[in-house]
């Protein structure tokens, strides 16, 4: 069964006063809208991705043809398979390059019509029109659409973009899959009603998340929250001030080509629910709405960092990248103990000490007895392969793990610490 659906069209286009006849042209169109990808660059053969597209997509309208220069497929940073080489970027940008001859007027909509999307990772879908973007994540579909497209979960994605928001010239359409997995094109289409005009637009939800990332500022602890605004229209530009425990900041949103804005912002750290208002405004869109959100207090949490839980020199890897990967992190986390007075290093195997010691120029050697006190600790003696232990056995092992670490791993006092082996 086929699923259509449109997502901010009905919403955007009765904001932007859109008549039930209005007359649009088409600017510009990559492929046909036919619930089909055949007439698409690597049509059905994902797999030719890295090959034909090693560079990612940049497409000229005119100049390019979809079928050699549009893949049917736009991968996303979880598709291993579209990276040529492993050091490659994670996303893959596709940019259309258009030209409009005359100066914009009215609405253009951006039409996106997708076969389907990856049914367990569908990917979050970034647009960006001029430099200015938001995102999206889009519904999952069926990885049958791979290579019949008739069993896709089609999607179609229609965005008003007004006139002010492109420019006569050159102009610049970049779309991402910036999280998840792949989606699969039917076809895309830039249209224009030159004689449409934007009403006034309103702010039509708006919601504050606490984080539970915590920053020091000016010697006090603030915490994080995520504001999302929901606008009426897309491409507008608003100021948001959030009052919270006797502390105002100021936040410039943008609420890009899908009509949504997300900003980071800090507030001073609650120690109980403390009411926050969020004021928004826009100067001659519309007037300032004020929302009420309640804050409440978050958990401290510590954060141990294990770089590795196999030390097996030439099992996980080559013998000298092992080497040279526990060198790398043992020089960061000397960097990290002079930096940090709270920073402590725990390494896996007491050979990752030696070998290091014995490689190092004496110069990344920690030389004074303070950087000793927090110098690098030695592991090993806390690694079992829990898997192969019952529940009984693993917690009857905690005392003694913990009198090893006391007596070995001198001069730093880590805390105990358990990895788990491989079953
Ligand atoms: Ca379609
Ligand atoms: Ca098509």
């Amino acid at each position: 069964m086929k699923l259509c659906v449109s997502l901010l069209a009905a919403a955007l286009a009765l904001s932007m006063g859109l008549p039930t006849q209005a007359v649009e042209t088409t600017v510009w169109q990559i492929g046909n809208l036919d619930d089909n990808y055949a007439e698409l660059a690597i049509s059905g053969s994902y797999a030719a991705y890295p090959r034909q597209f090693p560079r990612d997509v940049s497409f000229t309208v005119g100049k390019d043809d979809p079928a050699k220069s549009w893949p049917f497929i736009h991968p996303g940073p979880d598709d291993v398979w579209a990276r040529p080489r492993a050091h490659y970027s994670k996303t893959h940008p596709f940019a259309v390059r258009f030209d409009l001859p005359e100066q914009p007027k009215g609405i253009f909509t951006l039409t996106i019509d997708m076969i389907s999307t990856h049914p367990t990772a569908p990917p979050t879908y970034s647009i960006s029109i001029n430099g200015k973007g938001g995102e999206m994540e889009l519904p999952g579909g069926s990885d049958a659409a791979l290579t019949d497209p008739s069993q896709g979960k089609q999607f179609v994605l229609r965005v008003p973009i007004p006139a002010s928001s492109l420019k006569q010239g050159r102009n610049d359409l970049v779309l991402t899959a910036t999280r998840g997995s792949w989606l699969i094109y039917d076809g895309l289409v830039l249209t224009n009603d030159p004689d449409l005009t934007c009403t006034e637009a309103a702010v039509t939800g708006a919601a504050l998340t606490p984080t539970t990332r915590f920053v020091r500022s000016g010697g006090k602890l603030r915490q994080l929250a995520d504001l999302s605004v929901r606008f009426s229209q897309s491409m507008i530009s608003a100021d948001a001030v959030v009052y919270a425990a006797g502390s105002t900041c100021r936040i410039p949103l943008n609420s890009g080509p899908l009509g949504e804005a997300k900003a980071e912002v800090s507030l001073p750290e609650v120690t109980q629910p403390t009411t926050v208002r969020c004021a928004i405004s826009c100067r001659g869109r519309f007037r300032t709405q004020v929302f009420t959100f309640e804050l409440r207090p978050q958990r401290r949490w510590t954060l141990y960092v294990q770089p590795s839980a196999h030390v097996d020199i030439g099992y996980t890897d080559y013998q000298e990248r092992v080497i040279k990967r526990h060198n790398d992190n043992m020089t960061a986390a000397l960097d990290l103990c002079a930096q940090y007075r709270g920073f402590k290093w725990n390494t896996e195997a007491a050979w990752v000490q030696d070998n290091y010691l014995s490689l190092m120029p004496a110069t990344r050697k920690p030389a004074t007895s303070r950087s000793r006190s927090r110098y690098p600790g030695r592991g090993s003696t806390l690694k079992f392969p829990t898997a192969r232990c019952s529940p009984a056995k693993t917690y009857s092992t905690e005392p003694a793990c913990r009198g090893t670490a006391r007596r070995t791993t001198s001069p730093s006092r880590n805390p105990a610490a358990r990895s788990c082996g491989p079953p």
